[in-house]
């Protein structure tokens, strides 16, 4: 395919929405103590994501690269020639390239994520291998709103690609919510989403507690992110961390669990924590085939075909918009 000269990639600059202080205080004031996993990706909690995908533990990462690997020309016939692309929480870039390579004549590709250095870096060594893809990186909150620019000229349609199950760490009123949104925003076009499926409880136990502990120090990291960019003591050798599947909420929870009875400052604040008592840090669900299908025509979209392994590990669903 011909592509054009190379086109301008615009710097990732826009301040991601959150403030990491308010939330944090509003989460060890409140009962049962919860915070959103958006706070895990600071620079470091990227990199340690990153690490957790490799993990012999952590299947989702390999079983999706798997899927678009298998499927990368069927996928590419659907989205079409011509087509603009927008990833949602992009991280590092490599499941793209993988439909990038597949795609015929990709007019842009538009990674949004809330991780504003670790986006910039992934973006210039993509478009380093892409020099004839115009590369627009955007630093957001994709789930608080959907800050997409104009359609690309010259984009025949625009399809959004949201792999990794990220759509699990919301819960389901909020997927349905981000799914009505990015419906309206991908109309005409399509999405394509990965999500991770229901499976033996001792499989996803095992993907969430790793033997080289990567996840716990992941999870722990954001005590260390408080620390770092808050006004906060805590003592992180003081909690440790806990993850388990919750059956009947389909869902693995993880926690931050208080070693001990202890009290901690932020930004000013004391706060008490009894032995055993937790800050929950992420709800990761799990879907059925038929189960996120429904969500998608809930949420006003148009089920297509969906691509799974013969394991049923993970699954791939093209959902027309
Ligand atoms: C990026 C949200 C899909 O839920 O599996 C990995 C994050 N947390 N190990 C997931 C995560 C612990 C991951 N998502």
């Amino acid at each position: 395919t011909h592509r054009p000269a190379a086109l301008v990639s615009v710097p990732a600059n826009r301040p991601p929405a959150g403030d990491f202080a308010a939330d944090m205080l509003a989460a060890l004031a409140a009962r049962p103590r919860c915070l959103s996993p958006k706070y895990f990706y600071d620079e470091k909690g990227s990199a340690l994501f990153d690490q957790i995908c490799q993990l012999p533990e952590y299947y989702p990462t390999r079983a999706e690269l798997a899927l678009l690997a298998a499927h990368a020309a069927e996928i590419a016939g659907q989205i079409g020639p011509d087509a603009e692309i927008v990833e949602f929480g992009a991280g590092s870039l490599r499941k793209i390239r993988l439909l990038l390579d597949a795609l015929d004549h990709p007019v842009r590709y538009v990674p949004l994520d809330i991780s504003g250095a670790h986006l910039a870096a992934s973006a210039k060594a993509l478009q380093r291998g892409y020099p004839g893809l115009s590369v627009l990186p955007v630093v957001a909150d994709y789930t608080a709103a959907l800050p997409l620019p104009q359609k690309a000229g010259g984009a025949a349609r625009r399809v959004g690609f949201f792999p990794g199950s990220t759509i699990g760490n919301l819960s389901p009123a909020e997927a349905l919510a981000f799914l009505k949104q990015a419906g309206r925003a991908l109309r005409g076009g399509a999405l394509l989403l990965g999500v991770d499926l229901v499976k033996d409880p001792s499989v996803l136990h095992a993907a969430y507690n790793d033997a080289q502990g990567v996840t716990a120090a992941f999870n722990l990291n954001l005590l260390g992110r408080a620390n770092r960019e808050l006004d906060a003591d805590f003592d992180v050798s003081g909690f440790v961390h806990s993850a388990f599947y919750n059956a009947p909420l389909q869902r693995v929870e993880m926690h931050l669990m208080s070693r001990r009875a202890q009290r901690l400052r932020v930004c000013g604040q004391s706060f008490a924590f009894a032995e055993g008592e937790t800050l929950h840090t992420e709800n990761s669900y799990k879907f059925t085939m038929g189960g996120l299908r429904e969500l998608a025509v809930k949420a006003g979209f148009e089920p297509g075909p969906a691509w799974t392994d013969p394991q049923g590990q993970f699954c791939l669903h093209w959902l027309q918009a």
